[in-house]
């Protein structure tokens, strides 16, 4: 078995963060390196899938599942529009090999991506 990914670590409670919202198969976390007014990450609870190409593949219910907490999240912390992005590969800026969502919202520009 490879390590846990650190958002496995911080839903294990073995790094702090605010869990600010939380499904039976996934939660959402503040980033640490916030690009936007609102800045979430919206993360299953299962490291199974890498990124979202694989998490597609393998379970579209899950992924569904991951956009409608991103859309009730950016309604409670924002005016409701969001920006949705999935970095894939590191050459995109994926550092966390644990897929996520990037949720931006609030006043937003072109500079705006997680
Ligand atoms: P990506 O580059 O797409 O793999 O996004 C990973 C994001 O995770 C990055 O924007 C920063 C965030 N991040 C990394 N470590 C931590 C952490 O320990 N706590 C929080 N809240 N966010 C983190």
């Amino acid at each position: 078995m490879s390590e846990p990914s650190i958002f496995t670590r911080i839903l294990q409670g073995e790094i702090p963060a605010e869990i600010i919202a939380e499904t039976e198969n996934a939660f959402v976390i503040r980033d640490i390196a916030p690009k936007a007014p609102v800045h979430l990450l919206v993360i299953p609870k299962t490291e199974e899938y890498r990124n979202v190409v694989e998490l597609a593949a393998g379970d579209a219910d899950l992924l569904a599942e991951l956009v409608g907490l991103a859309n009730s999240v950016a309604a409670e912390q924002s005016d409701g529009d969001f920006r949705l992005i999935f970095n894939t590969g590191e050459r995109a800026g994926q550092t966390v090999m644990h897929v996520h969502a990037h949720v931006l919202a609030g006043e937003l520009d072109e500079k705006s991506l997680g």
